[in-house]
Order: C-alpha cells, then sequence, then structure tokens
C-alpha cells in the first residue's frame, strides 16, 4: 500500500518536470520536439493577375493551406502587393494554394508545400490559371 502511493507520487513528479523543462525551451525548439511549425504568412505580391476573362478583370485571390482558408478573397491586379501577416499552426508539412473565386468552381493558381523551418524570410511562387503571385513567408 504504502509502496503503490509512493509509485503515484514520482511518476507525477516527473510528469511536472518535464513541463518545467518546456518552459525554458524557446518556443522554436517546443515546436519542433512537438513536431508542431508554425507557417508565417506576410505579404503576397500579383506579379500578373489573369485568372478573369478580359484583361481589366482582377483576380479574386485567396490563399488555403493544408485545406483550410486563412486569406482572402480579396482583389489583386498584376503587380499589387498586399500583406498577410497570418500565422498558421501546422504539422509536417503545409500546402498553401491560391485560388480565384469564381461563380461555380474556383479557379486553381497553383502553390507549393513546406515542411522545414526556414531560419528566414522566403519568397515562393505560384502560378495557375494565366496568374503568377510571389508569397512572402517564413517557418518556424
Ligand atoms: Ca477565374
Ligand atoms: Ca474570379
Amino acid at each position: 500500500m504504502l509502496n503503490k502511493e509512493k509509485t503515484t507520487s514520482n511518476s507525477d513528479l516527473s510528469f511536472v518536470d518535464e513541463e518545467q523543462l518546456f518552459t525554458e525551451l524557446t518556443s522554436e525548439e517546443a515546436a519542433v520536439i512537438e513536431g508542431g511549425l508554425t507557417l508565417k504568412l506576410y505579404w503576397i505580391k500579383a506579379l500578373k493577375a489573369n485568372a478573369d476573362w478580359g484583361r481589366l478583370n482582377r483576380d479574386d485571390t485567396y490563399i488555403r493551406v493544408n485545406g483550410r482558408t486563412v486569406w482572402g478573397v480579396k482583389k489583386m491586379k498584376s503587380g499589387q502587393t498586399r500583406s498577410i501577416n497570418k500565422f498558421v499552426d501546422f504539422n509536417r508539412s503545409a500546402s498553401i494554394q491560391l485560388f480565384d473565386r469564381d461563380p461555380g468552381k474556383d479557379d486553381f493558381m497553383g502553390g507549393f508545400t513546406v515542411s522545414k523551418p526556414t531560419g528566414r524570410r522566403l519568397t515562393g511562387f505560384a502560378w495557375g490559371s494565366g496568374s503568377t503571385y510571389a508569397l512572402n513567408y517564413e517557418v518556424v
């Protein structure tokens, strides 16, 4: 009986120690240990916005990360830059995809996948359905 109680209190102690260990790590280190990463999306630039019919039409741009819409819909014309400033948590990998909202089926404008901390801000590119975009981001 006494032994059993002692075992219980020991395991409680080691659990507390583990939690204290995590608080001493930076959030980046903790994220790696837990298998989670954060995608930081800073800005998007339409190098060519041409996913709608007619040269004066602007794209109705939105961004999905792993199937979830995280930004938009925003009107984008060629040469235009918009800030995003969204942080998205993910496990293992994040598939970033751009779409143009349309009545009926939306146009896929390409994307790319990230799976590792980048160590700095990078610019990725997506193109499809006549449009090309630059996306400034970082993975931590
Ligand atoms: Ca379209
Ligand atoms: Ca559209």
